[in-house]
């Protein structure tokens, strides 16, 4: 079967949860590779390793068919690719902050004003959406300090926890783009490849559903589980058994991790005790 060319970080943010999505996918690579290149074990799959940045463009161009990588690199390099699928880990968000001490008025105040970032043509355009015009400063490291030491008035840079700004006497004032890693492909790519394609992303959709959702099971007075069941419906629907006592009924069900955090209390209002919350490994639905 024809390989298909997978790029992903080299190291970084997202290197290792990317190596743990193509192993839980069933995808496993040949220990201590340190290699540029490296050709999966059980899956007709060659991984190439990069630096993030480079690897829009690996895709674009065709060097790779495939490549795991943030959306922020995505939207800043602006090469046509296709995004098959987002995998909810790197999230982050890139922001425009400015010095703690400023009263922040609205986007006029960056009228004018010099903006360091490593992400100019996002905020270019972003700028040019709303009319503004400002000075845009290109570092590539380190923007956070660049207020502080007079080489710029405000910055548009990563934030996720917002320690890094608030430590540097910035604040975060407007989000212009929220970003995750995400599964980006080559739009031109021919019909066996395509075929390795699907099959790569079913795998990869059914390890990403598995772990957003949680197996349940709970033990329920009979005349509650009609309610039970319309709280927590199941892929199909729930699974009941009788218990050995009488007038009680075990509940099996799938849902999501964050429904599961939404609905506790009511399936505990409703009588439902021993809840048992199991990861699940695949999920195909
Ligand atoms: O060497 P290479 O070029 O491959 O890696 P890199 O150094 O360019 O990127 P890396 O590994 O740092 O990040 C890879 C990707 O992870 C980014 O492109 C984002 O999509 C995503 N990501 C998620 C982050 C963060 N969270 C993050 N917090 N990337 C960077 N940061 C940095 C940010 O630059 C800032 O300095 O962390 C700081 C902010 O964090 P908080 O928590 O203090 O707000
Ligand atoms: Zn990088």
């Amino acid at each position: 079967m024809e390989k298909l060319r997978i790029t992903i970080q080299k190291s970084g943010r997202l290197h290792e949860k990317s190596i743990e999505l193509l192993r839980d996918s069933g995808i496993n690579l040949p220990n201590g590779s340190g290699k540029l290149i490296s050709a999966a074990r059980d899956f007709p799959l060659e991984i190439l390793f990069v630096r993030d940045d480079d690897i829009p463009e690996y895709v674009a161009d065709g060097v790779a068919d495939v490549g795991i990588v943030g959306e922020n690199v995505v939207a800043e390099k602006g090469f046509k690719l296709r995004i098959m699928e987002r995998l909810g880990f790197a999230r982050c968000r890139l922001s425009l902050a400015i010095p703690k001490n400023i009263d922040y008025p609205g986007l006029d105040y960056f009228e004018g004003l010099k903006i360091a970032t490593s992400y100019p043509n996002i905020l270019r355009k972003f700028f040019s959406e709303k009319g503004i015009k400002a000075e845009i400063h290109e570092i590539s490291g380190s923007v956070e300090i660049a207020p502080g030491i007079g080489l710029a008035d405000a910055v548009f840079d990563i934030v996720s926890s917002g320690s890094t700004i608030m430590s540097n006497g910035l604040k975060e004032v407007e989000t212009i783009l929220h970003s995750e890693a995400v599964v980006i492909a080559n739009g031109k790519m021919d019909p066996v490849k395509n075929n390795v394609l699907e099959k790569f992303l079913f795998r990869i959709r059914a390890v990403q559903k598995s772990t957003n959702n949680k197996y349940i099971l709970l033990n329920a007075p009979n005349d509650k589980i009609p309610d039970i069941v319309k709280i927590i419906p199941g892929m199909k629907s729930p699974t009941i058994m009788p218990l050995a006592e009488e007038g009680w009924s075990s509940l099996h069900s799938v849902l999501s991790e964050h429904k599961f955090w939404e609905v506790i209390d009511q399936l505990k209002r409703l009588g439902a005790q021993g809840i048992l919350v199991i990861p699940i490994e695949k999920m195909i639905v």
